[in-house]
C-alpha cells in the first residue's frame, strides 16, 4: 500500500535538528549512518524553498569546557565546539541563506538536548504563525526526541520524518522507546516522500 501524501500548508515549518559535521561519520560524536539524513532533508528543503516557507536549523554550540564533555565529568567526547569545523553544518546540506539558525547549549554549566530549551524558537515560530513542524535530524533519542517533546508541549503539531533521522544507539529497543515517547505524546510518524 502506498503511504498517504501530506500536503504542505502555509503554517508549516521545517525544523532540522543538529545536522552538524561532528554528528556525521568521521566526526567526534558520529551518529551511525547520520549522513543518510542529508538527502531526504535536502529534498524537503527544496519543497519548503519552493513555497518560501520557514526553515529552521538548530545546532549544538558548546564552549570548549562544556559540562557534557568527559573531561568535565559528562557522558560525551568533546563535540560541536562553537566556531569549530565540527560544529559547522556540512556543505552537503543545502541550507538556503534565509535559514533561521538556532544555537543551543552555549553555556559551560548547562546542557540542552532540546532546541526549545533556553532559546527563542517558540517565540520565533509563533511570530511566523507556524502551527505544524516537520522535524528531521540527529540524534533520534537525544536532540530529536527532546525537541519533539518540547514542540508538542508548546502546542505545535509535529511530524517526525523517520527516514530523515538517525540514532546514536544501534539498539532497536532504544530507538523504539524514543519513537513511542514521541508518538505517545501526539507526534505523527511520517516519511519525507509523503510530502507534497
Ligand atoms: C546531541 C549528544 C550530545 C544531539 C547533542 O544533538 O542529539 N547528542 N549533544
Ligand atoms: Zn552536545
Amino acid at each position: 500500500m502506498e503511504a498517504e501524501s501530506i500536503e504542505l500548508k502555509p503554517s508549516d515549518a521545517l525544523l532540522i535538528v543538529d545536522v552538524q559535521s561532528d554528528f556525521l561519520p568521521g566526526g567526534s560524536l558520529a551518529v551511525p549512518r547520520g549522513n543518510e539524513v542529508i538527502a531526504p532533508i535536502n529534498e524537503m528543503i527544496r519543497l519548503f524553498e519552493e513555497r518560501n516557507m520557514p526553515i529552521f536549523a538548530s545546532r549544538d554550540w558548546h564552549p570548549p569546557n562544556h559540562c557534557s564533555f568527559r573531561e568535565q565529568g559528562g557522558p560525551w567526547p568533546p563535540h560541536c565546539i562553537a566556531q569549530s569545523a565540527g560544529a559547522a553544518f556540512p556543505r552537503t546540506l543545502k541550507l538556503p541563506a534565509r535559514t533561521r539558525v538556532v544555537s543551543k547549549a552555549m553555556r559551560p554549566e548547562s546542557d540542552a538536548y532540546s532546541c526549545f530549551e533556553k532559546t527563542a524558537l517558540t517565540d520565533q515560530l509563533k511570530a511566523l504563525g507556524v502551527r505544524r513542524l516537520f522535524v528531521a535530524g540527529l540524534a533520534t533519542e537525544y536532540c530529536v526526541l527532546n525537541s519533539v517533546i518540547d514542540a508538542l508541549q508548546a502546542g505545535f503539531h509535529v511530524l517526525v520524518l523517520e527516514d530523515a533521522i538517525r540514532a546514536i544507539s544501534q539498539n532497536e529497543d532504544d530507538i523504539k522507546r524514543a519513537r513511542h515517547a514521541m508518538v505517545g505524546r501526539g507526534a505523527i510518524w511520517a516519511r519525507s516522500s509523503q510530502l507534497r
